[in-house]
């Protein structure tokens, strides 16, 4: 029994040894999710795993990104059954780092952009029940695992302005009041905490901010991050 119990010790030390800490960045579209992964970059002990986007855009030559804009009554399903198997790539991606470091989630994908179409009618019943059996399923039976989230809080006018000037051709039409609406389902979700459930302790950083001062704002959330690679 002894020697059971040690080896399961054993066991158990490894698993942990061998899971990364794992930090996924959320907040709302411009808020410079990008910039801030970039910042830890200079960490080589650190992965960072930025959102699949180019894999949204160019699926076996298809742009569903394109076309979930275009026609997001015909194109929402296939879009965020794509997006939900591309993080869940990234969630499940072996690494010999401490520190995985992922732009967005399976979480954010499922809480707000799925919960945005279901509201706006743009998914019907029968498939968002689809993708949330699958939601489900996937949460019970695959390593998803988060120990921490950076929000990015912004408001929606500093990232409308932000997305226009990038100018990215998918999202030329997207109106102010998408970005709202999203907003308010960032803030339920990660900041209110009414919406859904919050997989893990939350980090909150000003990013209305610009460039200049908004790397004093990640200084703070550094020390949750590199304190595990210690
Ligand atoms: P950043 O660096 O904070 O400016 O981040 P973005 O804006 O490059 O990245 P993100 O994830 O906020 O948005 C990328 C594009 O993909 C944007 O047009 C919204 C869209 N998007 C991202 N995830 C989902 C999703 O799960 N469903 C839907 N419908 N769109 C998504």
């Amino acid at each position: 029994r002894l020697i059971l119990n040690m080896a399961n010790n054993l066991i158990c030390a490894e698993s942990r040894k061998s899971r990364p800490f794992t930090v996924i960045v959320e907040g709302n579209i411009g808020c410079g999710k990008t910039t801030f992964l970039n910042y830890f970059q200079k960490y080589n002990n650190i992965c960072v795993l930025s959102e699949p986007i180019e894999l949204w855009r160019d699926c076996r030559g298809h742009n569903l990104l394109g076309h979930m804009y275009e026609d997001p009554k015909k194109w929402s399903f296939t879009f965020q059954s794509y997006v939900q198997l591309t993080m869940l790539q990234h969630h499940t991606l072996p690494t010999n780092c401490p520190v995985k470091l992922m732009e967005r989630s399976i979480y954010s994908a499922r809480y707000c952009f799925v919960e945005k179409m279901k509201r706006d009618g743009l998914l019907s019943k029968p498939s968002a029940a689809v993708i949330d059996q699958w939601f489900q399923w996937l949460l019970q039976n695959t390593p998803i695992n988060v120990d921490l989230i950076v929000y990015l809080r912004s408001s929606p006018e500093v990232v409308y302005e932000r997305m226009m000037k990038r100018n990215r051709s998918e999202e030329k039409s997207v109106p102010i009041e998408y970005l709202e609406q999203l907003n308010e389902l960032h803030e339920q979700w990660l900041y209110h905490k009414t919406l859904y459930h919050c997989p893990a302790p939350v980090v909150t950083i000003d990013a209305n901010l610009d460039i200049s001062s908004i790397e004093e704002e990640y200084e703070k959330c550094e020390p949750h991050i590199l304190n595990k690679l210690a």
